[in-house]
């Protein structure tokens, strides 16, 4: 043990674990002049890569980009030998770089903490070891790594095996050996695809017991890859600044290739090419929506599952070890050298856990459902409590002695992955709800400990003394944390990620899939917007800047991206022509929306002459007439036609079942108000009036309508009640118009920069109507008579201008008597719930219209 001479009982800060993350935050605390101990249960540094000394364990991001980047002399004096370090490397760099930077006299080691407790009145924690020592301090660090409490075997009779047992994560310092012996692997994670090879070249006969088959793609080790080496000697920090603000922490060139539009040659040859290089974020790049989109991923993955069935020779072996069950990606794939190659070896068998599960441990080896295995050996590669298994691993205990175990029962809650609400001073390195295991972990360290230093620094400056999230801020950012994985087909493995291999574990998405760089600007914003969402005290100080980081659905902010990226010009700076235009242009580069049975277009006699409408029939049963709904576009009653809001018709038809037919009005400024209006109720008529013509359910008729189309649809609903005819079941106003008023707080709010703005409102009306008739009914049917109208389902947006007047509808209808269903699209803006197909997290959104669509008829 590295008993430093003196043992201060008070430290301004403890950091637990002496890893990449822990050595490194001590070098930043000891620049700030804070006095620091570093606790290790280990006997030296490394963390992961102190225990993981299984044969074959590698690093799996290229050691060009795994490795510190703060401090370029210390780059300059070590040179990895390979493109994927082992694990010894890997240890003596960390020992290297604890050396180098004079670090070990701040690190107690063989010392785990156990318990820690804050002490409000003191304003500190007091850290108990296992040793029974107390240690005061005043910041509280947790640097313990994702990967590093052992998932304990939960197999029946996993203890009375009388042979040798081993455990990839605590392989014993003198290494084992297999020769000769019959021996069992348990696990095909990277620690199992890492140590098969070479286990098999010891034992005599080996056996992998497989309950999920795994991607793993070739490795291709050898030297560090040229092209990383060019790029770092041309201009290190130049690349190093790429990796920062790299979405996975490694610099790469992120494709714009979509899966389903490319062609055979182009994935072929995309497929081919990241295989070669061998690199977890190049497989992962094939096609821009591989971890999204599943038809895209499938093309990935099916192309992964011909090299295994071209590698393994006996099929049926091959077929076993063919993921099949999870989307590529949404388990940590692995990289190998020679495992599917490893299946060939005559001694080699694989056991297919799915087809006959492990019944128990037995003393001599291991019993299936349909066999007993003999074995001299069983080598547990069963993986880890990840992500919170090491931090509820300590009795926490934060204010009013809250554990921090007991507050995360049914899942982690952090604000930025850093801190948690109710444990002031407590920071993660590389929480749960940080990029932390989907990146490269050098980068995400490195950002972290610079952060939690550069806070720190910023509390000495200010005279302050404690700092934690505020409930608000840390619920947001869960939210947002779920909203990221939510659009990604992450969720739906059952991973570690997931919190899926631990039995009782919640089944919560742990990482921040966002990205690095995304990550990165979320926390500098935080920081540079007066630490926003944390609460700090001092003597004689409170500050609380209280909020939400990110509101927006994640998609939705990449679209207003792309498109400000895109430079358009705003729709109010044109004419009305060049305006259509541009927002054909857009349609025709929009994807095309769901397949629906049948598609017909056709005319509509009105008085003022024909209206061109599209019909939507629902595919498949039941035959017959379905309920009918008339559908008005958005467009200011400027813009818009059938083609512009064709996908969210498909849409609204696949999920509702009923005929849509979608009309399109006479437009201002050629015709101004009331036409566009007049034309929607007489189209309504219409559709009444030839219910049986158009296949559908006399009787059963509802409107619809986006944006203006929603006004229109909602005077539409006020006209047939005056005139006492037709019946109309229910109206759907998705984002409407029903105001002329500006000046709710959403047009303050969200006036500028979400593509509906206050100044194109403006263009709008004023196109469409005179100001004196724009307190007229049929054009703010808010001022109109709400009684006796069709039940209503409302969808607003949060980051609408036209947010509050939806909102004010739906109440006004309610105190009218008409039930009034409001849908709030969270993190939306006025346009991107209808961008089917674009905007993932709309589909959500839309399945509830579809739904509330349905509910205005009777059920079939
Ligand atoms: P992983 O990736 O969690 O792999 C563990 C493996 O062990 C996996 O194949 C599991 O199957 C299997 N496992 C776990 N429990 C059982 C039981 N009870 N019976 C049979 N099989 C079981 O851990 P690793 O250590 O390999 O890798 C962790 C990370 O370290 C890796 O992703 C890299 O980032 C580095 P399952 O898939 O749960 O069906």
């Amino acid at each position: 043990m590295n008993k430093p001479a003196s043992v201060p009982e008070q430290f301004d800060a403890v950091v637990v674990g002496a890893g990449f993350s822990g050595l490194y935050m001590l070098y930043r605390l000891r620049q700030l002049g804070l006095s620091v101990r570093v606790l290790e249960s280990a006997g030296d540094v490394g963390g992961t890569w102190y225990w993981n000394r299984y044969p074959g364990a590698r690093c799996d991001i290229p050691t060009t980009d795994y490795t510190y980047s703060f401090d370029p002399e210390l780059e300059k004096e070590w040179t990895w030998s390979e493109k994927y370090a082992t694990q010894p490397e890997i240890l003596e760099y960390l020992r290297f770089a604890a050396d180098r930077l004079g670090l070990r006299p701040d690190i107690e080691f063989s010392a785990t903490v156990t318990s820690s407790r804050w002490d409000e009145p003191e304003k500190r924690w007091t850290i108990t070891t296992d040793g029974g020592q107390e240690i005061r301090c005043r910041y509280y660090i947790m640097a313990t790594g994702c990967l590093s409490m052992p998932k304990s075997p939960d197999i029946e009779g996993a203890g009375r095996f009388a042979g040798q047992v081993y455990f990839t994560s605590r392989w014993p310092h003198e290494g084992a050996d297999f020769t000769g012996q019959r021996v069992a692997v348990i696990g095909t994670g990277s620690s199992g695809i890492q140590s098969i090879p070479l286990i098999a070249r010891q034992a005599s006969q080996l056996t992998v017991f497989q309950r999920t088959p795994n991607f793993s793609i070739p490795a291709h080790n050898g030297p560090a890859p040229a092209d990383r080496l060019d790029r770092l000697a041309e201009d290190r920090d130049e690349y190093r600044d790429a990796a920062r603000w790299s979405r996975g922490g490694v610099p790469i060139d992120p494709t714009d290739i979509l899966g389903g539009t490319a062609s055979e040659a182009v994935r072929r040859e995309r497929f081919e090419a990241a295989w070669a290089q061998g690199e977890l974020f190049g497989i992962l790049n094939v096609f821009a929506d591989q971890g999204v989109n599943p038809a895209s991923n499938d093309i990935v993955a099916e192309m992964i599952r011909e090299k295994i069935r071209s590698i393994v020779t006996d099929p049926e072996t091959a077929e076993a070890l063919c993921p099949k069950d999870h989307y590529f990606g949404t388990k940590r794939p692995c990289l190998d050298t020679g495992y599917f190659e490893t299946y060939n070896l005559p001694h080699v068998q694989l056991v297919d856990l799915r087809k006959q599960p492990i019944v128990s441990i037995t003393e001599e080896g291991i019993e299936t459902a349909d066999e007993s295995f003999g074995f001299d050996a069983i080598v547990y590669a069963t993986g880890f409590d990840a992500m919170t298994g090491a931090l509820v691993g300590v009795d926490v205990a934060g204010r009013d002695g809250l554990s921090l175990k007991e507050k995360w029962v049914a899942g982690p809650s952090t604000y930025l992955g850093l801190m948690t609400t109710g444990f002031p001073n407590f920071f993660m390195l590389t929480g749960p709800g940080s990029p932390s295991v989907l990146s490269n972990m050098t980068v995400s360290i490195e950002q972290h400990v610079d952060w939690v230093a550069g806070c720190l620094e910023n509390m000495r400056d200010e005279g302050l003394e404690t700092i934690e999230p505020t409930a608000l801020a840390e619920s947001g950012w869960n939210q947002h944390v779920q909203d990221c994985a939510a659009i990604t087909l992450h969720p739906t493995a059952n991973s570690w990620y997931m919190g899926a291999n631990v039995p009782g574990k919640p089944r919560f998405f742990l990482p921040y899939i966002g990205g690095v760089n995304a990550y990165r600007q979320a926390c500098d914003e935080v920081a540079s917007q007066g630490y926003l969402g944390f609460r700090l005290t001092g003597p004689g100080q409170d500050q609380c800047r209280d909020g939400i980081i990110r509101r927006m659905q994640p998609d939705v902010a990449m679209v207003l991206e792309f498109m400000a990226a895109a430079g358009l010009p705003p729709l109010e700076t044109l004419s009305a022509a060049d305006a259509r235009a541009l927002l054909a242009a857009t349609a025709e580069a929009s994807p095309p929306g769901p397949e629906v049975g049948e598609v017909t277009d056709g005319l509509i006699p009105v008085p003022s002459g024909d209206l061109p409408y599209r019909l939507y029939r629902p595919a498949g049963p039941p035959e017959g007439p379905r309920p009918l709904v008339v559908y008005f576009h958005g467009g200011g009653w400027v813009l818009g036609n059938l083609d512009s809001d064709d996908p969210l018709c498909r849409d609204l038809c696949a999920r509702s079942g009923a005929v849509v037919v979608s009309v399109n009005y006479r437009h201002a400024p050629e015709v101004r108000f009331p036409a566009a209006a007049l034309d929607a109720f007489a189209a309504v008529q219409w559709a009444d009036a030839n219910a049986i013509e158009l296949g559908a359910i006399p009787g059963q008729l509802a409107v619809a309508g986006w944006s203006a189309g929603a006004n229109v649809a909602a005077v539409a609903c006020q006209l047939a009640r005056d005139a006492e005819g037709p019946h109309i079941s229910g109206q759907l106003l998705i984002c409407p118009v029903v105001d002329s008023d500006m000046t709710r707080p959403s047009y303050t709010e969200n006036g500028a920069g979400y593509i509906l703005t206050t100044a194109l409102m403006r263009w709008f009306w004023d196109y469409y109507a005179d100001p004196a008739d724009r307190g007229d009914p049929r054009a703010a049917p808010l001022r109109g008579n709400l009684e006796g109208l069709p039940e209503a389902c409302i969808v607003t947006a949060d980051f609408d201008p036209l947010r509050d007047e939806g909102i004010a509808y739906a109440r006004a209808l309610e105190a009218a008597g008409v039930p009034a269903r409001l849908v709030r699209a969270r993190g939306h803006t006025h346009t991107s719930v209808t961008m089917v197909g674009v905007v993932i997290s709309g589909a959500p959104v839309r399945a509830e219209i579809g739904e509330a669509l349905g509910d205005f008829f009777p059920a079939p």
